[in-house]
This record gives structure tokens, sequence and C-alpha cells, in this order.
């Protein structure tokens, strides 16, 4: 192993506040050199066993433990990731690839997470209202739900993890995690912050594996009462089946196919900083990513023009180089997908101004690094400007107007995030209404969301679910309607109104 990062050389699971080593493992990869950092456990079903019945026993003490006292744990989580703050974003660069930077705002994400849902331990709000009859009290509560599933990719190994356990456990579940196996370790370090924060055991236990064996046997499991799932398209509609047929509960988070908008009163320069940013940045692999530009026609040359000198400035590397701004792929099968996109757009007609190739000379040989791309001509039926690609590649569409850039932009099966670049306000209102993402950026990339809003998107990108925000608390409850009648008789609703 090549690291003093980490204090071990193979990950355990955590379950019931124990690490349990497990016999078979995987290398993690880091894939800025190709150097194995770490083994991960690949679980068998009988993990998932024994920790959700540890986490089915332990969550009927922590349902009973009042929720501002449950927020201590959630907000003593929150100090130690700040102690932590540099440590855990140089694993995290390690392990996914992503640069220093990037790193340092994922794990704030998950920083402003704890100290937000922590303060929703006083809050957790439901509802009083009128009841229809005289001497009876109305109300609607929360409750929590059990134990619960959550299944978390690499792209954003700790912030999604947060996005879901926070709420989930403030509510009063257990879960069973299931992290991406490229990138466990983030999963093993925010287990030993929750076991140094107090949370008692049973209420978080990490499982890693495949989703295969581990991911699929959470979801086959009859105490799991819901998945709350980020991943491929692919991955999410099975697992939607199989939850349907269970009459499981099963939030999902999904692919994208985001655009910028530039209109032929933008601000140019601000246009290119942000289709750069949301492109390039994490190399394209963000759910949030820009991979499609739609520019009017009126100032389409100038905008390829400003873009292709800007992304002459783009160093490529490894990520813990603090002078880097766009880090490796994930992997070989990441590089792979890339590749194949890159012939279909060019078998399909557009034209590729920059990049469309890998690098694979001197520092790139031994990580999986591919150049920023940049297509123009692309129209909209074009795979393309419908797939997602997840990595740097990005498409110019042009259009002759506003309504012809909406009508693009919600063209795709996807409906994550869009954002539009113009200065006519009564654009800026008409496109925050027609553009059908679940999120919509004026004046800046399609990245960046914050974790007190709702996280998700529309059509083929979700299931109607959201993360983050105070709405992943619908994921993780129940809604009860509670009625206390005190006249001393029995009085009918509906029937016995004077
Ligand atoms: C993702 O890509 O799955 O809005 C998450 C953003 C980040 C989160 C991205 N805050 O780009």
């Amino acid at each position: 192993m090549t690291t003093t990062l980490l204090d071990v050389n193979v990950l355990n699971n955590y379950i019931n506040g124990e690490w349990i080593d497990v016999e078979r493992t995987t290398p993690v990869i880091n894939p800025a050199t190709g150097e194995a950092v770490v083994n991960v456990p690949l679980s068998t079903k009988e993990s998932v066993d024994d920790a959700v019945a540890a986490a089915k026993v332990a969550q009927k003490e922590w349902a009973l433990v009042p929720a501002p006292q449950r927020a201590e744990v959630l907000y003593q989580v929150g100090i130690i990731m700040k102690e932590r703050k540099e440590h855990l974003s140089k694993l995290l660069t390690m392990e996914n690839g992503k640069v220093l930077e990037e790193a340092r705002g994922e794990v704030q994400e998950g920083i402003d997470m704890a100290f937000y849902m922590a303060g929703e331990g006083r809050r957790l709000f439901g509802q009083t209202t009128p009841a229809e009859l005289k001497d009876k009290f109305a109300m609607s509560v929360r409750a929590p739900i059990g134990v619960v599933g959550i299944i978390t990719p690499w792209n954003f190994p700790i912030a999604i993890a947060t996005w879901k356990s926070f709420p989930a456990i403030i509510a009063g579940n257990a879960v069973v995690w299931k992290p991406a196996t490229e990138t466990p370790i983030m999963a093993y370090e925010l287990a030993k912050i929750y076991e140094e924060a107090g949370l008692p055991k049973g209420i978080i236990n990490v499982v890693f594996g495949s989703g295969s064996t581990v991911g699929d046997a959470m979801v086959q499991h009859n105490d799991i009462r819901v998945i709350s799932f980020t991943g491929s398209n692919e991955t999410g509609s099975h697992i939607a089946g199989e939850c349907g047929r269970q009459l499981k509960k099963v939030s999902l988070e999904m692919g994208g196919k985001n655009a910028v908008i530039v209109m032929d009163d933008a601000d140019l320069n601000l246009a290119v900083e942000g289709i750069l940013w949301s492109a390039f940045g994490t190399s394209g692999q963000r759910c949030t990513a820009c991979s499609r530009v739609i520019v009017h026609e009126n100032v389409k040359e100038e905008l390829e023009k400003r873009l292709l000198e800007e992304m002459r400035n783009l160093s490529i590397g490894n990520g813990m180089d603090e002078a880097v701004k766009v880090g490796p792929i994930i992997n070989e099968a990441g590089i792979e997908k890339i590749k194949k996109y890159i012939e279909i757009g060019k078998n399909e007609g557009a034209k590729l101004l920059a990049g469309g190739h890998e690098l694979t000379d001197g520092t790139y040989a031994n990580g999986n690094y591919f150049a920023p791309t940049l297509f123009t001509d692309a129209t909209v039926d074009m795979r393309i400007a419908q797939e997602e690609i997840f990595g740097p590649v990005v498409s110019l569409i042009p259009v002759k107007s506003f309504e012809e850039a909406i009508e693009v932009n919600n063209s795709v099966t996807y409906g994550l995030s869009s954002s539009i670049f113009t200065k006519d306000v009564n654009q800026v209102f008409k496109a925050q209404r027609d553009l059908d993402t679940g999120i919509v950026y004026v004046n800046a990339g399609t990245t960046g969301a914050e974790i007190h809003l709702p996280f998700g998107g529309s059509k083929g990108t979700g299931n109607g679910h959201r993360d983050s925000g105070v709405q992943a608390l619908d994921v993780f409850t129940e809604w009860k309607a509670i009625y206390v009648d005190y006249s001393g008789k029995l009085q009918r609703a509906q029937i016995d109104v004077d």
C-alpha cells in the first residue's frame, strides 16, 4: 500500500458498532496514479443480514431518544468533520481523483449538512390544524420508518452519504449503508466519525461490496423499508422494479444531461467561466455537469472562440497538485464510455473543436485521463446531445431564439439541472418557469447546489423524491395523522357535525 494518509491496509465492515473483518477483498485504485491505496471487502448477503438485524434492534431505542438529543450527535459529527476537513479532503482526492479544491468543497458540503440536519432535531415540523368536530384536536407528525438502506455513488462519496444518512438518523431511523466499492474510504472515515461522536451502536452500519450482492440483498431484505439510491438509471430502474414488487419505498437520484443556455445578450466572459467550471470541473463526472451548451446563433462563433482560448489554460493531472484544475476519470470503464461517445459524435456529424482523446503519455501513463472536449454544430436529435456521457465532453447546439433554446433544453429524457445566461429580466423569469429541470440557475453554471435546498430532478432523473433540503425528511419518515377527542363522547367525523 502506498499511503500514509490511512491508518489501515484493509477496510472492515462496521456492523453494530464493531469493525468486522471480511475474507474476500479487492483493491481500491487511485485513478490519478493507478496505485492500490487500500483493500475493500466484497461482503456477502450474510453481512447484510447481520447489519439489518443489529439496526432493527438499535432503532427501537433510537426512536425514543428525543430528536434534540439525537441532534447533539450530528453536531458532534459536524465538529469532527470540520476538524478533519483537510485530511478527509486528501483521502477523497486519493480515492476519487477530484482535485483537492473540489474535495474540500465536497467535505464542506457534508459539514454544512451536519449542522443543517442537526438543526432539524429542534424542528421536524408537523402541523396542527382545526378538527371538524368540537373538543377535538388534530395534528400530523413525522414518524421514523425503521431500518433504511442507502446506496451511494463514487462521484460524491461523502456529500451524498451525508444527504441521506443525516436526515435518516435525525428522524430516528437506523441505517444500513452500501458505499461504492471505488470510493470506500470516505465511508470508513465517516463511520469512525459517527462512532467518535457517540452514535449508539447499530444506528449506522456500513457493508462494503458489490451492487449485485450487497445492494441486491438490501433491496430484497424484508426489514429494510426504504431504499435511497444515487447512481445510474440502469441500476435505479432495476431497484425500483424490485422495490415496487415489495411495496417498498424507494428514492432514486440518477442521471442528467444538463445544459447551459447562452443568449445573445449574455455576459460572454461570465458564461465561458460558468461553462468551463460546470463542464470540466470534476472532469464532468457530476450528475449536474454541463454536457450541452445551447447557444444563440448570434454569439455562437464568439463563444466558441473564447471557450477554445480558455480551454488551453486548463491544467490536467493529479488532483493532489493544487495547480491542477481537471483530474482523472474514475476508471478504465469510464474512459471507454467517453471514447465511445466521441466516436458516436463524430459519426453523427458534430464538429470536434478540441480534445476527443485519452491522455496516455508521460505523467498521464498510469492514471485515467481524458482531454477536455468540445463539439460544435450538434443537433438536438444526436446521441451526444441526448445521452449522459459522464466525462469532460460538452456539445454546442446553436439555436435561433429563446423559445427554441427552452425546447432544446427540455428535449432530453433527464431533468436534473439547467442554466441560462442573459441580462433580460423577462427571459430570466420565463426560463425559471419553462425549464423543466429540478434545479435552475440564472447566470451561473449547472453545478453547485446548496444542501438546504431540495436536490433532484424531474423526468428520467428520479422518481419524484429529493435528496438534501427539508424534503429529504419525506424520504425517511412516514406522516402520521393524530386525532385527540376530548369531548368525552363518541363523535363521528363527517356525521356528527351540527
Ligand atoms: C452529484 O453530481 O451527484 O450541485 C452531486 C453540485 C454538487 C452536488 C453534485 N453540490 O454539483
